[in-house]
């Protein structure tokens, strides 16, 4: 006879199935094209001392930090703009995840790393890598990280224009010790434009007796409001009252948010914005009332100036959204483990694994690319970088940011699905990947600005940039004797020939060049990660599922500019038609 307790529902009204929840190990021992790349160019001794810091920071990250991100979603910052009297105090109010962050950061050295130069031209391998595992573990503590690496940097390149940020801020923003450690903003953006930076700043800077400048303007977005410091933009005010227009009229300021009693240096936050996600962030308006800030740059000098930022805040981009695929890879790695369908657990089934699989082609590319910037930027911080180097880095920077942003999301994505309906679910907290991931191609530059941005590169490079590119390619594909990747070889060559022909081609159009600015970026972006992977695979260390890997990779289309040119997407007709398509309802 069967009774009501032999059903699940009839003893308790929940059931007594409950979900494992997908988890992480140690994600430095987990990411073995790392570890390999690693193993491959820094010195063996080196190594050593860093991995022992890698493994440990790799299991820390995976538990203690991994839960404190999770805190930092939910003790989410706000803004007291008035005491229940009236009185105005515009109080950025933070968590204790957050804050504990802030230390956590400076004590494994997340910044001081790659600036103390223990290591030589590997310091800001080992310090980045650093910031990789942090990262999808920081609770977004990685934005304010980016842009204090940044501030860093913009002091060292002003070391002689401006030797006194040397002595007073530049030990703090690059210090392991709580107490001292202090993060910088990035203040360029405002209501006029964040993109057109030239045309849309219209915060003035008026000279005091002092030398000092009192700034009066409207910064539209500030992340991280609860920076010590920040760099910023705006228009000295000459004696007769005007302003100069355009890129030439912008010059760097240095400002600390706070007065030495802790009340804002003539700065009303005026709001924080409501957005989609980086929701554990503060992000702010703010209204600069008379605020007193240092010009720290030639004047009219100030994007060339605040260039130096932008190079390493979109490293850090590229770090955080190579970073997410890792994390959302590595859960639904685990998942796949645990989670039971028609009789069979998710691992066995061929077609869910050809999907992670996919997702993991796209994590290894994105990585590689990455960790040849880390590695080049490590050169170039102490002057050992090449010409050829130098060149790489400026190209590869823009190329890298705007190419595994869209990576990304496209990876959160298809990493939500394949937890089902749970992937969709807060609670769980999978969804923020995504929504986080969406900022990666909108902020420190779009997909479009970084593609004209490569086009700048090559053009005042005198195309230069192209041939060290070509160089290095030829470098790392020459030798290479495998038949596993000979197909793969002559696909990235001859998608670097198409790409070249067709930029030498249209080197005095603009208007294609323009147009097809996007295609010309995806293109060098993936040739060039095909090379490495390639390259990779054939090293001593290259495995037959970094042959693999590779192979994936070069299966795409390399050269979108060959494939769209030749089907006409870039002539005048297009141009037209495209218009006529966007605006004929
Ligand atoms: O979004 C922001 C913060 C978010 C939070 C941080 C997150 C970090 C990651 C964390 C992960 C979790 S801050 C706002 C970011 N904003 C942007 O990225 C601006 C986007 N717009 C551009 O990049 C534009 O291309 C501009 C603003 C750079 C264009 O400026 P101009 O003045 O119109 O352009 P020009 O005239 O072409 O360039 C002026 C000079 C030139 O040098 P000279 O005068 O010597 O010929 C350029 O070569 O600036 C130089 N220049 C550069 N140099 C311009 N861009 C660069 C560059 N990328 N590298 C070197
Ligand atoms: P727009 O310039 O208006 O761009 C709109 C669209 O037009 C984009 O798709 C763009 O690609 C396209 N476009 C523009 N010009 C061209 C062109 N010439 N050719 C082709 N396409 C073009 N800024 C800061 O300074 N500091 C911060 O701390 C900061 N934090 C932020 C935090 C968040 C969460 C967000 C979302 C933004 C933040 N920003 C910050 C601002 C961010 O950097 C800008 O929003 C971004 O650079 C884009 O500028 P915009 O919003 O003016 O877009």
């Amino acid at each position: 006879v069967v009774s009501a307790s032999d059903f699940p529902f009839a003893r308790a009204k929940l059931g007594s199935f409950v979900q494992d929840a997908p988890q992480i190990g140690n994600q430095y021992l987990e990411d073995t094209l790392l570890q390999t790349y690693l193993k491959r160019y820094i010195p063996k001794q080196m190594l050593s001392e860093i991995e022992d810091d890698l493994t440990r920071f790799g299991n820390r990250v995976a538990t203690e930090m991994y839960d404190l991100s999770l805190q930092c979603e939910k003790e989410q910052p706000y803004l007291e703009k008035y005491t229940g009297w009236g009185k105005q105090i515009d109080k950025l109010v933070t968590g204790p995840a957050w804050k504990r962050m802030h230390d956590i950061s400076a004590e494994e050295g997340l910044i001081a790393i790659s600036y103390e130069r223990q290591y030589g031209e590997y310091s800001r391998l080992y310090g980045l890598v650093k910031n990789y595992l942090n990262c999808p573990s920081s609770g977004l503590y990685s934005c304010p990280l980016a842009m204090t690496d940044g501030a860093a940097k913009i002091i060292e390149s002003l070391k002689d224009v401006s030797p006194w940020l040397m002595e007073r801020t530049y030990p703090r923003l690059t210090s392991k010790d709580p107490v001292l450690f202090w993060t910088s903003g990035q203040w360029m953006t405002e209501k006029k434009g964040g993109s057109d930076v030239a045309n849309g700043t219209e915060t003035v800077a008026v000279e005091q007796t002092d030398g000092t400048y009192k700034l009066y303007g409207y910064k539209w977005f500030s992340s991280a409001t609860d920076a010590d410091i920040t760099f910023t933009l705006a228009r000295v005010v000459d004696k007769h009252g005007h302003t100069v227009q355009g890129t030439k009229g912008l010059s760097l300021f240095y400002l600390e948010v706070r007065e030495e009693d802790g009340s804002l240096n003539n700065i009303d936050i005026v709001r924080l914005k409501n957005k989609l996600g980086t929701r554990q962030l503060p992000t702010a308006e703010l209204l600069l009332d008379g605020s007193t800030a240092y010009k720290v740059s030639d004047e009219g000098r100030g994007v060339p100036a605040i260039s130096n930022m932008l190079t390493l805040t979109r490293i850090h981009n590229s770090i955080a959204a190579t970073s997410t695929m890792r994390r959302i890879v590595n859960l639904a790695r685990d998942y796949s483990t645990r989670r039971t369908a028609f009789g069979n657990i998710l691992k066995n089934y061929p077609l869910h694994i050809q999907t992670l699989s996919r997702m993991e082609v796209e994590a290894r590319g994105a990585l590689i690319l990455c960790l040849e910037n880390m590695r080049l930027l490590g050169k170039d911080d102490v002057t050992m970088a090449t010409e050829d180097e130098q060149n790489l880095l400026r190209l590869l920077v823009p190329l890298s940011k705007l190419y595994s942003g869209k990576q990304a999301l496209a990876v959160s994505t298809e990493g939500l699905e394949s937890f089902g309906g749970q992937g969709y679910i807060e609670d769980t907290g999978l969804p923020a990947m995504l929504r986080d991931a969406q900022v990666l191609s909108i902020w420190e530059g779009t997909t479009n600005i970084l593609s004209l941005d490569v086009l700048r590169a090559i053009e005042k490079s005198r195309g230069q940039v192209l041939f060290s590119l070509h160089k290095d390619i030829e470098n790392r594909l020459k030798p290479i004797s495998n038949p596993k990747l000979s197909s793969s070889v002559s696909k990235v060559i001859t998608g670097y020939k198409d790409t070249l022909q067709f930029i030498n081609d249209n080197a005095n159009k603009q208007d294609v060049l323009q147009i097809a600015a996007r295609d010309i970026a995806y293109s060098l972006c993936r040739i060039y990660t095909g090379a490495l992977l390639i390259d990779h695979a054939a090293s001593n260390l290259g495995s037959s599922l970094d042959v693999y890997t590779a192979n994936r990779w070069c299966e795409k289309d390399l050269s979108l500019v060959s494939t769209n040119s030749s089907h006409g997407h870039y002539d005048s007709e297009t141009r037209k038609s495209d218009f006529d398509l966007v605006f004929s309802s």
